[in-house]
Parts: C-alpha cells; sequence; structure tokens
C-alpha cells in the first residue's frame, strides 16, 4: 500500500503503554460536584439517590470490561482496578482511562432519570468526570491504596456528618460549625454526635461509613481453609505468570457469566481478600 505524502504525522504519535506486570487503578472523580450537588438538591451530607447512581454507573462498567477486577467508591469518586495480568488495549494508558471515563459518565447520565425523576438534567450542568491511571508494583501497595481510600470515606464520612449534624439539627452556621471542628480528633466528632445529637456514629449506615466495593462473586471461601499468612504476602510470593491467548479468554468468558455484586464492607483487614482469593490472584 502507497504512503499518502501525510503519513508521517504517525509519528507524532507517541506510546502511552503502561508498565507490564503492575496493577493498574484508574480513579475517576466527578468534576464540580460541589455546584453539580448544590444544583440538583443533593441530600447533605449523603445522598442515597446519587450514591446509588454512581454504583449503578459502576457495576455498568465492571460488566462492559470483565478485564476489570475490583472497584471501590466513595463519594464522587470510582476506582477501577485492573489485575497485572491484563493486556487490554496493550496496557495504553489513554485507552483504558477514556474508555472508562467515557463508559461511566454514559451509564450514569444514562441511569439519571431512574435515581432522579424529578430533576431532569440540565444541558448547562451535566456531570462529567476526569481519570488517570496509576500503576502500583505489589498487591502488598494495591491494598494499601484500596485502603487509603476507604479510611479517607470514614475521616471524610465523620466529619461531614458531624459538621451537618451541627448546621441543620443544631442550627449553627456553616462559619461556625467549621470553626468549632477545626483541630477536633475523631474522638471529639463521635462525642459532639452523642452528646448533642445522640447520634452514635458506630450506628450509621455501612453505606455511608464504608463506601462501596463492586466486583465480581463466586464461591466465598472460609479464611482458614486459604492460609494463615496474610492475602496480600501470599500473592507477593508468587511470580505473576503471562497468561496465554486461550488462558485470557477462557477467564473473559467466566467473569462475564459471574455476577457483579456490590457490598458496603471492610476492605482495609485481611479477611475480605482471604474470602475472595480470586480478586489479587487474578483467577478467573
Ligand atoms: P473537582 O473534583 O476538583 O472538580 O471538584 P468537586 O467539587 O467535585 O470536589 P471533590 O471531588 O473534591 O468533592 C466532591 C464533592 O461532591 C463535595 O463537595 C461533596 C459533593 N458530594 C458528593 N457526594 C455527595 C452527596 O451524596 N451529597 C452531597 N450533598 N454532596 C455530595
Ligand atoms: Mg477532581
Ligand atoms: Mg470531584
Ligand atoms: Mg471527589
Ligand atoms: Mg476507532
Amino acid at each position: 500500500m502507497a504512503n499518502s505524502k501525510y503519513e508521517y504525522v504517525r509519528l507524532f504519535e507517541q506510546p502511552d503503554n503502561l508498565l507490564p506486570q503492575t496493577w493498574i487503578v484508574v480513579r475517576i472523580d466527578g468534576r464540580g460536584f460541589h455546584k453539580l450537588s448544590d444544583k440538583y438538591g443533593f441530600e447533605k451530607p449523603n445522598d442515597r439517590r446519587a450514591l446509588d447512581l454512581m454504583n449503578a454507573a459502576a457495576v455498568s462498567v465492571m460488566k462492559d470490561l470483565p478485564d476489570l477486577t475490583i472497584a471501590y467508591g466513595v463519594s464522587d469518586e470510582y476506582s477501577f482496578v485492573f489485575h497485572p495480568n491484563c493486556e487490554l488495549f496493550e496496557r495504553r494508558s489513554a485507552k483504558l482511562v477514556t474508555t472508562i471515563v467515557s463508559g461511566f459518565t454514559a451509564a450514569y447520565v444514562y441511569q439519571w432519570p431512574k435515581f432522579f425523576p424529578d430533576k431532569p438534567l440540565q444541558l448547562s450542568n451535566l456531570p462529567t468526570f476526569d481519570g488517570r491511571a496509576v500503576q502500583y508494583p505489589n498487591a502488598s501497595i494495591l491494598r494499601d491504596y484500596m485502603s487509603w481510600r476507604q479510611v479517607d470515606c470514614h475521616i471524610n464520612n465523620l466529619y461531614n456528618t458531624t459538621f451537618w449534624s451541627m448546621v441543620l439539627i443544631g442550627g449553627m452556621t456553616n462559619v461556625e460549625a467549621e470553626k468549632e471542628l477545626q483541630g477536633t480528633v475523631s474522638s471529639d466528632k463521635n462525642e459532639i454526635l452523642f452528646s448533642r445529637f445522640g447520634i452514635n456514629y458506630n450506628n450509621e449506615p455501612e453505606f455511608f461509613k464504608k463506601g462501596s466495593v463492586v466486583y465480581r462473586q463466586y464461591q466465598l471461601q472460609e479464611p482458614e481453609a486459604v492460609g494463615t499468612t496474610t492475602a496480600h504476602t501470599q500473592q507477593d510470593d508468587e511470580p505473576i505468570s503471562q497468561l496465554s491467548r486461550t488462558q485470557q479468554e477462557k477467564i473473559r468468558k467466566l467473569r462475564r457469566k459471574a455476577q457483579v455484586v456490590v457490598e458496603h464492607v471492610d476492605i482495609i483487614k485481611d479477611d475480605f481478600w482471604l474470602r475472595r482469593p480470586w480478586l489479587l490472584s487474578g483467577k478467573p
């Protein structure tokens, strides 16, 4: 085939393949959701409909991309995780990020009317998301990343629950509440919630305290049957092998058939990972 004289412009396209054998996390985040949540009247501090919609969009993405292992969401963000074995789009960063961001946004907008039937989207205030891909060299660091997001969820939810109780129930102004909360630690906020508003933070919904984890469900296993070592050490001891095309296709088929579940559970402790060994092993 003869090349046109314009063909050379291809040389300006640079490769952006991510490193082989690393965990890839694509984190997306709602753009300007502070304003958007005001505009559409999200309940404070947590709007169940808005969070359910985020989860519904995440489930769509998980179903669309069987290569994804697990996802974790809180507030207006979601982290999608690819196993080190993943070869989707030759691990090209832009392809992975844009596919997830656009798939998520499309699913979010499509399902908006189901969750907010009384609040039609306005062209001047459309939900959009940004995204980035980050690589983590082993399962232990991947787990630390997931733990970081879940700890963040807890810290923010405790703060927001206390802040909005002081404002909405206690009648303080935003500035007064913010000033009083400055420099407080968790136990102070728990105390404010309990003594002033009779709220025991421990009894708040797991949905808000833990965020949402989305993954493919197979048979849950007893942690004892898996072994006494921690989930990530076990995984790190094993070299991650390249999978053949047929192996990859077989895994993809099993994943397509599996049920995608949404749970609000602790993903910091070992138990979650020990009971679901397929998440870190990548099989299936
Ligand atoms: P960005 O990400 O830099 O474009 O800016 P924002 O405004 O999206 O800020 P971000 O992502 O740091 O914080 C998320 C915002 O979304 C935060 O202002 C609270 C709001 N938001 C998320 N979920 C809820 C909810 O359930 N209820 C309410 N009222 N607001 C929410
Ligand atoms: Mg952002
Ligand atoms: Mg945001
Ligand atoms: Mg955010
Ligand atoms: Mg094309």
